[in-house]
């Protein structure tokens, strides 16, 4: 259904703060000129493709070869990754990652608090979502542009509890089992000169070695291929980026998973909507629930997982 972008403004719009526009590939995007940070949120995938803190350049990265279709996922930024993570499992002719970051999400509210502005946008099944994935939810993501990043997902169960009976009875349980991820593209200076801390001593999966498990040890620096989930991570993690002379701050809040991803030369040159000169710019670093980390939740019930970004001085 098409965006009346003229009714969305008059409904939400904030003069000289906040704005629905026609972004690219004429998609409708939520446009944030703040005192303490601008930043865009398309409603295609409920997608943040920039937050610019006061004094900052960009901290995301979008692709110059992003594709801007509906029915394509932006490149860059901040894909939301539901319900399931990378290829889905016995029907890999569904798209990558989930179907959420490819539909348009409804907006909910855009709320200034002194110089920070908050933009909630959300998405719930339908008959076309049912199809292929039988469930009865609402998500909602509330995303603060500050002097933080705040990004908060937040997945409800909505099938009626009374629906639920025991197994025994043959109705099946209305619980939902997902994978969930903040793919968040990082907008670096030479991500060969990156360190990323925080994850010494965690368990991964290099997907570039046949999904070997190991462990992490001290500092990640990226030198090659990089794609790895790792497990059992909920600790703050940091991104030193000495050729912006900046570190960014990412404090994870309900995420167990945290996947990092780089795709060096070969994976770049790959990917038509990713310049093949454009690898050395960017870091992915995952807030997520995925493979072991997946979350199972009733009817009724919530699960709540959100990012929080902070850039300081290096
Ligand atoms: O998060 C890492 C990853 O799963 C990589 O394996 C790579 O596929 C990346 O996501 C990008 O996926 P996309 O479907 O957006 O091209």
């Amino acid at each position: 259904m098409p965006v009346n972008i003229a009714e969305l403004n008059r409904q939400f719009a904030i003069p000289g703060i906040a704005e629905v526009i026609t972004g690219s590939g004429g998609l409708a995007a939520v446009r944030i000129t703040a005192p303490d940070a601008k930043g865009t949120l398309y409603l295609h995938g409920g997608h943040v493709t920039s937050w610019t803190p006061a004094g900052n350049d960009d901290v995301l990265w979008i692709s110059g070869k992003s594709i801007w279709q509906p029915d394509k996922p932006i490149r860059g930024g901040v894909p939301i990754c539901f319900p399931w993570f990378g290829a889905r499992r016995n029907d890999p002719a569904s798209p990558a990652h989930g179907f959420a970051r490819l539909r348009t999400w409804e907006l909910e509210s855009i709320e200034q608090k002194a110089g920070a502005v908050t933009v909630t946008v959300f998405l719930t099944s339908d008959p076309d979502i049912q199809k292929t994935w039988p469930h009865d939810f609402l998500l909602r993501h509330k995303v603060t542009f500050g002097k933080e990043l705040i990004m908060s997902l937040e997945f409800k169960n909505t099938a009626p509890q009374n629906r639920t009976r025991s197994v025994s009875e043959g109705l099946q349980d209305q619980s939902v089992k997902f994978e969930e991820a903040q793919h968040t593209y990082f907008a670096v200076g030479d991500v060969r000169q990156v360190k990323v801390k925080g994850l010494a001593g965690a368990r991964y999966l290099d997907k570039t070695d046949n999904l070997k498990q190991k462990e992490q040890t001290g500092d990640l620096a990226i030198t090659a291929e990089t794609d790895r989930p790792f497990f059992d991570t909920a600790a703050p993690i940091i991104l030193e980026d000495p050729s912006k002379s900046r570190k960014i701050t990412l404090t994870k809040e309900g995420s167990r998973s945290t996947v990092v991803w780089n795709p060096w030369i070969a994976k770049a040159r790959a990917m038509a909507d990713f310049g093949d000169d454009e690898w050395p710019r960017m870091l992915c670093i995952e807030t997520c629930n995925v493979g072991v980390d997946a979350v199972k939740v009733a009817p009724g019930q919530t699960q709540l997982m959100a990012s929080y970004l902070r850039v300081d001085p290096l």
